[in-house]
This record gives structure tokens, C-alpha cells and sequence, in this order.
């Protein structure tokens, strides 16, 4: 008895090595056209950190963001041959943020809830 457990044991180890070897090949083979890019945003709360993942989940090439509430940070991974930095500080801009040197867009900035403008303390 004690023997058939111990293969068992065996058996689900080597196949969790398997499944990890393939999870880590096949997330090497997703990361080689990919590059990080870090951008300052005026991202104040966790509405404009929903608000910025969103938008950049729709930009082309972008896959995936996540944004630092308190360092306002956004973290994007993304296709080089299918996007810039450029294009996305413009997407982050059109969402009614900052985006580095990029101010953002005047019309979506106004459209932005009230504790997500950035002259509002909080
Ligand atoms: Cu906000």
C-alpha cells in the first residue's frame, strides 16, 4: 500500500514538471515579441487604474498593463511590431490621463469622475 502511494506521489510530481516545463516554453515563446514599458501616469485612485487597464486592454498590440496606484506607474507589456511608446501614452492620454511627458486630452480629461481628476486632493 505504502508503495503504490509513494508512485503515485511519484507520478503526479513528474507530471507537474511536465506541465510546468510547457507553461514556462510556451510563456517564453509569447514573451519573445514583447517589450516592458513603464509610463508615468495622474492616475489618483483605483477608478483610474481600472479606468487606464481598460483602455490599454483595447489598444492594439498592448498585452497586458497593470498600473502602480501609488507610485502611478503603469507597467505595459507590448508588441513592438504592433504598437509604439508613442501610441500608447496617446491611448493613456485619450483615457483623460497624463502620460510622461503627454498631457492628457482636454475633452476625455473633463468626462473623468470627480476623484479621478488630478488637481483633487484626496
Ligand atoms: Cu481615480
Amino acid at each position: 500500500m505504502k508503495k503504490i502511494v509513494h508512485s503515485a506521489k511519484q507520478s503526479i510530481k513528474a507530471t507537474t514538471l511536465i506541465a510546468f516545463l510547457l507553461i514556462s516554453i510556451l510563456a517564453k515563446a509569447q514573451n519573445k515579441n514583447t517589450v516592458e514599458l513603464k509610463v508615468k501616469t495622474s492616475a489618483v485612485c483605483g477608478m483610474c487604474k481600472t479606468t487606464i487597464e481598460r483602455e490599454l486592454a483595447f489598444a492594439k498590440g498592448v498585452k497586458k498593463s497593470e498600473l502602480d496606484v501609488p507610485s502611478k506607474v503603469v507597467t505595459v507589456i507590448y508588441n513592438p511590431n504592433k504598437t509604439t511608446p508613442e501610441k500608447i501614452r496617446q491611448a493613456i492620454s485619450m483615457a483623460g490621463y497624463d502620460a510622461d511627458d503627454v498631457p492628457a486630452d482636454p475633452k476625455a480629461y473633463e468626462k473623468l469622475h470627480a476623484c479621478c481628476k488630478k488637481d483633487v486632493t484626496h
